[in-house]
């Protein structure tokens, strides 16, 4: 008789779990934690990207208009009437060039990963692991953590990344000027379409990175179990965020479109790969690649 009463007590407290389940408080410090640890690296107002080698466009400039006569048309369109010093002014004059864009974009996703390493040191669970396997999870995840993180400059207005002044405004053109093919970057865009659409709250984002992270199938992972044990942790919290604080209307099926991000994000990084190892084999400027990223995502000539 006793027995049943506490069987009872407990099936009514699994199925009320079920029904409305709660933010423990461990939870919610995880995520104040994420949040915070996400603020102290996204700089929303993009202001050292100045510091970056400058972006080389070939857009609607005269110039670049006719790329085939980069000399003829720096004549025509300066005082001078003699070509300043070799080849100089006229590889500057062909902005069209490919690859143009590629140093810019290269310092934007060094700068990028360096965030994201800032990001991870500060998830708990992250720095028990040994320092082979956080190189693991950072290399196979940098990419994707950068795309995800990017939905943030990222405005349907224009289907660009908007980062502060025109200057810092990154079209699909600007990525075909650092050596990209259409075909990787229309699912790009359209991945960071469908990532505004689902309208994330703070918590969401941040937790999708860190689960993002915690991958524990990337290749060289060594304690498996550890990285598989922070990663449903943080997918319980997703969860349960999403169970209570997401308004009812908007929830539906939440958690599964957001884990289906993470299967469209793997296919993106194995396209990037190899697109990545073509461009590094063609920068003809070694410099153009700054070393961190030679490290995080491979170096041809190494
Ligand atoms: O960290 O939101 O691997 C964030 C901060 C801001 C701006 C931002 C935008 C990201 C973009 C837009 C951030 C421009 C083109 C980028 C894209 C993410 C990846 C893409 C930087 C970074 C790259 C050009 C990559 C290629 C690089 C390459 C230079 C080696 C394009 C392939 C992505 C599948």
């Amino acid at each position: 008789r006793k027995k049943e009463i506490i069987m009872k007590r407990k099936l009514e407290d699994s199925a009320r779990e079920v029904h409305t389940p709660q933010l423990l408080e461990e939870q919610e410090r995880l995520i104040a934690t994420l949040i915070e640890a996400h603020r102290k690296t996204y700089d929303a107002s993009y202001s050292d990207f100045s510091q970056f080698r400058p972006p080389k466009r070939g857009d609607g400039s005269p110039e670049c208009r006719n790329a085939t006569n980069p000399f003829l048309m720096s004549l025509l369109n300066s005082d001078m009437d003699e070509l300043p010093k070799a080849s100089a002014s006229g590889a500057e004059a062909a902005a069209g060039d490919e690859l143009s864009m590629l140093p810019h974009l290269a310092d934007l996703v060094s700068y990028s990963i360096q965030k994201v390493i800032g990001f991870a040191k500060m998830i708990p669970g992250f720095k028990e692991l040994c320092t082979e396997d956080q190189i693991s999870l950072l290399k196979a995840s940098a990419i994707e953590i950068i795309i995800l993180r990017s939905n943030e400059s990222f405005t349907m207005e224009d289907n660009s990344w908007t980062c502060g002044s025109n200057e810092f405004k990154y079209q699909i053109g600007d990525v075909m000027q650092a050596g990209h093919k259409l075909e990787l970057l229309e699912p790009l865009v359209k991945f960071q379409v469908n990532m505004k659409k689902l309208d994330l709250h703070e918590a969401e984002h941040v937790l999708l990175m860190a689960i993002c992270l915690f991958s524990p199938d990337r290749p060289g992972v060594q304690d498996r179990c550890r990285v598989e044990e922070v990663q449903e942790h943080l997918t319980e919290t997703l969860r349960a965020y999403i169970a209570c604080r997401h308004p009812l209307s908007c929830k539906h099926m939440l958690y599964t479109k957001m884990v289906e991000k993470l299967t469209e994000l793997r296919s993106l990084n194995e396209e990037h790969s190899k697109q990545y190892l073509q461009i590094s084999q063609d920068a003809v400027n070694k410099e153009d690649l700054p070393p961190l990223l030679l490290e995080v995502f491979g170096n041809p000539t190494a």
